[in-house]
């Protein structure tokens, strides 16, 4: 069972559409020609604000530098029948699980899961009509043409919910805080005594112009602690889910261990709790290389390691050293790495059931479970199963549906089959 450490992005901005060009009054000249027909263009369309999932995000960050969107308006029409030209759509990226919710009634208006989905967000106005269509059997000279309409504009707010990318691990002291401290605007209590971070602390790293990622700071941890010593079951459980690990060691020995040491039994606390938890993929951070003691014992520390395949980086935590180099290796490996995204909390209002319509029923055959309804047929249509994010989604939803709850009233058991028309599975708490 893995506990999962989400972190809330979240950001308000304001989005407007273009509005449409103004329709023109305008007559036919021409030499030696009297007077010619009404012959005023139409405006053109305002640009859409359109939104489209962009798999290279990661976080809102963006969204907290640049809070207001315009799309382009369309260009008033033209004389000679002459449309204005329309305006360009804007085009937002957004990070993938990104929900976008009307400020004002906080409904969900579009649910950014997929990967290129695209939607329209606010439409644009429409160009006004110019006089030449306004001309009739008994107005023959129109004065007057329409306006373009005007384009949508509200504020919406963009939430994500993240997993932490990044986790940190290793002693009690070793500079976790630290580092989460230097790296992100997070401000966790930092002290020179062990098990001063007793909760889990979340950040945003922000490496400007290249990528972000949300990093982890976990409790320390002590030997026992995959047994549950200084509540590191507890901990571990957070970082289960993490991509990365970065193994902090205190090269410095401040608190008069040996680093080396210290490095194997993190490790071997890692695999004795969950042995995936120590195949992840760890890179070192061999820190407080300011004092004296750091920089001495650095040498041997990090040829031993690197012998063993790792990469070390020699940081200190405390003046920023090495900081940087160590951020981007994390975030090149991130980029390698499998992307996990969720979103939370959205089945109710992105699924529509009608009030009357039974959303399901369930009938038993032996050891299968048939459930059917129209609703069913249609998630089941519209999930595709290959995709982590879509087979997650459906998971929630018909677990929100009452689904799930309805099967065990049922008495299912685990291992049971359960058909949902094309798609089976076995039943799995
Ligand atoms: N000189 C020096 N001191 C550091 C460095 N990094 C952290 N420290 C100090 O080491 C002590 C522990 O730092 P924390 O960041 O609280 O360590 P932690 O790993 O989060 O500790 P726990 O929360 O107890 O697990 C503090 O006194 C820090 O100021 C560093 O690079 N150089
Ligand atoms: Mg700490």
């Amino acid at each position: 069972m893995s506990v999962l450490l989400l972190f809330t992005d979240s950001a308000k901005i304001f989005v407007k559409a273009g509005d449409g060009g103004n329709g023109i009054v305008s007559f036919h000249r021409e030499k030696y020609v009297a007077a010619g027909g009404p012959d005023g263009g139409d405006g053109g369309r305002g640009g859409n604000v359109v939104f489209i999932v962009d798999e290279g995000l990661r976080t809102l960050i963006d969204f907290k530098y640049k809070r207001k969107y315009m799309a382009e308006s369309g260009e008033n029409g033209g004389a000679g029948n002459c449309s204005g030209k329309s305006g360009r759509d804007l085009v937002i990226k957004v990070p993938p699980g990104t929900i976008i919710k009307d400020e004002n009634t906080s409904h969900i208006l579009a649910d950014m899961t997929k990967s290129s989905q695209q939607v329209i967000l606010a439409k644009g106005g429409k160009g006004g009509a110019g006089n030449q269509h306004f001309a009739t059997s008994t107005r023959q000279v129109p004065s007057f043409a329409k306006n373009g309409d005007a384009g949508e504009e509200f504020s919406v707010i963009l939430e994500l919910k993240l997993l932490a990318d990044v986790g940190l691990v290793g002693f009690p002291n070793a500079g976790k805080s630290t580092i989460l401290s230097n790296s992100s605007a997070a401000k966790p209590k930092i002290a020179d005594y062990p098990f001063t971070t007793l909760e889990p602390n979340l950040g945003v790293v922000n490496l400007e112009g290249i990528t972000s990622f949300i990093i982890a700071d976990i409790p320390g941890l002590i030997e026992g602690a995959h047994e549950g010593v200084g509540l590191g079951h507890e901990f571990l459980k957070h970082i289960e889910r993490t991509k990365l690990l970065v193994h902090v060691v205190d090269v410095a020995a401040v608190d008069g261990r040996e680093p080396l040491k210290d490095f194997e039994v993190i490790n071997n606390e890692l695999k004795q709790y969950n042995p995936k938890l120590a195949e992840r993929m760890q890179v070192v951070a061999a820190n407080k290389v300011d004092l004296p003691r750091g920089k001495e014992n650095l040498p041997e520390f990090t040829n031993t390691l690197e012998k063993d395949g790792y990469k070390v980086f020699p940081i200190s935590a405390a003046t920023g050293s090495g900081m940087r180099e160590l951020m981007l290796y994390a975030a090149e490996m991130l980029s390698k790495l499998p992307d996990t995204f969720i979103t939370d909390d959205i089945e109710e209002e992105a699924v529509y059931v009608a009030a009357d319509e039974e959303p399901f029923n369930i009938r038993k055959e032996g050891k299968n479970y048939i459930v059917e309804g129209n609703w069913v047929r249609k998630i089941v249509g519209s999930t595709n199963f290959g995709i982590f994010e879509s087979s997650q989604y459906f998971q929630r939803a018909i677990r929100t549906k009452g689904i799930v709850d309805a099967l065990e009233k049922m008495g299912i058991n685990e291992g049971d089959t359960v058909k949902m028309y094309d798609f089976e599975f076995e039943y799995q708490r």
